[in-house]
């Protein structure tokens, strides 16, 4: 079938839902074309369907597609920010890449060399997860696209910054300590955003604090307020090219029960939505929201939280100019876009 697609500024946006039910056809994120569909994404969406490396729940390996479905009702024009993000950005949906879930080492390997392909020609990327693993690989594309360590906003319940899982160095609770010492992130402005919950003992913070994270925890947003929160992060950041990581559990069970590792007290969508509206204007070049586990999810209560958080992330990149790429050798020999796997869209 036909599909009408709202078309503004030379953009190709979303199937017009006017025109279209919202509900019918295949699900892309907020109903955007594949990039196969356009000539060049100044935004592409992709999906990391990984969920190799978690702990306790799996299922985050179909998170994605989750996101994809509760993304139908996503309009184009967002009153909260002023700005339609797909008029003033050819975004796109990238589908999803071919991870291997049997081999951590594999999977992450390629999950690098993919975000590099899809930002040779300076797209930012928007990543739906996967389990959050999958933000080591993302961060060392990120910092290598930027030229120098990255700044970063995790939001989560958790640190991420243990060492090991029963001595495996990769996994999604240890994304962040391998980015430290791997020298992806300015540790100068580096910030845990809704942490809270039980820890192995305090050496967990001291260890955290030692690498130089800056901790805002779910309690702080609630006593200290979103506009004192957004106002200390901004300070922090500054014009550094700036990766923010959304884990979905930073949101409370009652607002995201649909994940793996679930801890009471943590914020509302409204609060993280706020946050990060406020965030408008930093260099944000590149983000990814995780740990989305669909199987624990209820009438998509998380798939729709996920959904906002990622349009909100898209709305902030969308106002941002594009960057300028100097052709390098990757450029050159980099994989053609119709090469790679794109099959998550459908
Ligand atoms: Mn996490």
């Amino acid at each position: 079938m036909q599909e009408l697609r709202i078309e503004e500024n030379g953009n190709l946006g979303p199937i017009d839902s006017s025109r279209i039910p919202r509900f019918s056809g295949a699900a892309t994120f907020a109903r955007l074309p594949r990039l196969d569909q356009v000539q060049r994404a100044d935004i592409a969406v992709v999906g990391v369907p990984f969920d190799s490396g978690v702990s306790y729940r799996p299922g985050a390996r179909f998170g994605a597609n989750h996101v994809r479905e509760a993304s139908r009702l996503l309009r184009p024009y967002n009153p909260a920010q002023d700005v339609s993000p797909f008029a003033s950005a050819q975004v796109a949906d990238a589908g999803d890449m071919a991870v291997n879930p049997f081999n951590i080492h594999e999977a992450i390997e390629t999950i690098q060399q993919d975000a590099l392909d899809l930002t040779a020609d300076g797209a930012r990327l928007l990543t739906l997860g996967g389990d959050h693993t999958i933000a080591l690989p993302l961060l060392r594309a990120a910092s290598e696209r930027a030229g120098e360590p990255v700044a970063l906003l995790h939001f989560d319940a958790h640190l991420d910054t243990w060492d090991t899982y029963f001595g495996a160095e990769y996994t999604h609770g240890t994304p962040f300590r391998r980015a430290v010492e791997e020298g992806l992130l300015d540790t100068e402005a580096i910030s845990h955003v809704g942490t809270r919950g039980p820890l192995y003992g305090k050496r967990d913070l001291e260890d955290d604090r030692r690498f130089g994270f800056g901790i805002v925890t779910s309690s702080d947003v609630y006593y200290q307020g979103v506009r004192e929160v957004v106002a200390k992060l901004r300070d922090r950041i500054g014009r550094r090219p700036l990766y923010i990581s959304v884990d979905i559990d930073v949101l409370d069970p009652a607002h995201a029960p649909g994940t793996g590792t679930p801890e009471a007290g943590g914020m509302t969508s409204r609060e993280l939505l706020e946050i990060i509206r406020g965030l408008r204007g930093l260099n944000l070049v590149a983000a990814d929201v995780v740990e989305v586990a669909p199987a624990y999810d209820h009438a998509e209560i998380t798939g729709v939280a996920a959904s906002h958080v990622a349009y909100d992330l898209v709305t902030l990149m969308s106002e941002l100019p594009r960057p300028v790429v100097e052709r390098s050798r990757n450029q050159e020999h980099g994989i053609p876009a119709e090469q790679r796997t794109t099959a998550g869209a459908q």
